[in-house]
């Protein structure tokens, strides 16, 4: 009995069945290497440790256009007609994707779901209905949200920025679109609402008052948790952190800033961060580096797994491949006991060039295969390898005698000094980079 894979009237994949786990020794590009969804990694399996999520927009709405030229690609249900029709279409042919890829997530914004409508009313009934049809889908599939949000960077109201736009008029239509936005991830049962501040931020410090706006944007931000908590919303919301593009600068610019923000406006409590892979390379970080900010300030809340291209300084959104750098990724994250609500979501779209609808799903298959893999090669390192031990080992100094008396804030800068000059100069010892790098590729 074949199972039924989509749910509409129509097949928008016809030909390609559930994605099945076929093991590394399969020549068969549609179907898993390394994931294994029921595979135990520890104690849980790799689907538990994983919680994947395929995104709406890239995916869906993304037809391969780009600054020099038209759309590259043909999508079957993106047929020319009346908005809402397509909507229809676009939703159907996205949870067939879902459900034959096998990602247990989704995530979208507003406008993805829906189109934009004539007034506010207008924009709300029209997200309303298609949230009807996406909770259907979701009972007939088991399909789940990850996370929702709202497109507050695309209309051109918002070209001067969203919740920190110096026109309060355009600040109360980002307003009114993250309420409509909080009201269907709570009526889809979303996890984690996310906060991307694509033009929050500025293109030249002579016009603008920066201090004001990052008034006004953590103030947006309370009146947008109280709002969500106050129908029912218990998930984590979530900032991504971004430098730049499409502002000059962004207030949201990596890991360490939104931390420093969310402790300055009192934001911690129910915040944390969403970090995208190619965000923070755009930052001048690596991943793994984003990840353990979050981390050791507690905030680390999901993920956009995606990669850039060292030679582009853009946000190509390109699917994760390197396996190196989702083995660091997924050290720093099981230290910190693994993703609690939240996931790894491909923000990530097929190149211009890949043309064939196929291509998304073996975009997507790589880029579950590499962190599954990924997955495994870090607990294997995590087990067995002394990489933990040693570096613990380069700290010993702290853990007992005088060093322990300074880590608990016992000596003043004038004992520091006296033990300066009992002990005389430092030994010089080795910070063993070449062979912590080296266990990374053993373990590989
Ligand atoms: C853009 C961002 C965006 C967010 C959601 O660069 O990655 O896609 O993830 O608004
Ligand atoms: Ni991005
Ligand atoms: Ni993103």
């Amino acid at each position: 009995m074949t199972q039924q894979v989509f749910t509409g009237d129509r097949e928008y994949f016809p030909g390609i069945g559930k994605i099945p786990y076929e093991g590394r020794e399969s020549d068969n590009p549609l179907a898993f290497k390394f994931y294994e969804p029921n595979r135990l990694v520890g104690d849980k399996t790799m689907e538990q440790h994983l919680r994947f999520a395929a995104c709406y927009w890239h995916t869906f709405c993304g037809k391969g256009g780009d600054p020099f030229g038209e759309d590259s690609r043909i999508l079957p249900w993106d047929e020319p007609g009346e908005a809402m029709a397509a909507a229809r279409a676009r939703m159907d042919a996205a949870f067939e994707f879902f459900t034959k890829l096998g990602v247990p997530y989704y995530c979208f914004h507003d406008r993805d779901m829906a189109p934009e409508g004539t007034s506010v009313s207008d924009s709300e009934r029209k997200l309303v209905t298609m949230v009807e049809l996406a909770s259907e889908r979701q009972k007939e599939t088991g399909m789940k949200l990850l996370w929702g949000t709202a497109n507050l960077f695309g209309h051109p109201r918002y070209i001067n920025g969203a919740a920190t736009n110096p026109d309060f008029a355009a600040v109360t239509h980002a307003a009114a679109q993250v309420k409509a936005a909080l009201d269907a991830t709570v009526a889809l049962g979303g996890e984690n609402y996310v906060f991307w501040g694509g033009r929050e931020g500025y293109a030249s410090l002579l016009n603008t008052d920066t201090r004001r706006e990052l008034d006004h944007l953590a103030h947006f931000l309370e009146l947008s948790r109280d709002y969500g908590r106050s129908i029912g919303f218990t998930g984590t919301y979530l900032i991504e952190p971004k430098p730049m593009e499409p502002s000059k600068h962004q207030y949201d610019f990596d890991a360490q800033t939104v931390i420093g923000f969310l402790r300055h406006y009192g934001l911690d409590g129910d915040f944390k961060l969403n970090i995208e892979a190619n965000h923070a390379t755009l930052a001048g970080h690596s991943f793994s580096h984003e990840l353990q900010m979050c981390t050791d300030a507690g905030l680390l809340g999901s993920i956009d797994a995606n990669r850039g291209d060292p030679q582009n300084g853009w946000d190509t959104d390109q699917f994760p491949t390197d396996l190196y750098d989702a083995i660091q990724a997924w050290l720093v994250v099981l230290a910190d006991g693994g993703l609690s609500s939240g996931g790894f979501n491909f923000d990530a779209k097929v190149r211009r060039e890949s043309v064939d609808l196929e291509d998304i799903f073996l975009g997507h298959i790589g880029g579950m295969d590499t962190f599954a893999r990924g997955l495994e090669v870090a607990w294997r390192i995590r087990e067995r390898s002394g990489l933990h031990r040693a570096k613990q080992q380069r700290y010993a100094s702290f853990d007992t005698g005088e060093g322990a008396r300074f880590e608990q804030a016992k000596l003043d800068l004038v004992a520091l000094r006296d033990l300066a000059e009992r002990h005389g100069e430092p030994a010089h010892t080795s910070g063993k980079q070449e062979w912590f790098e080296n266990l990374i590729n053993q373990y590989l």
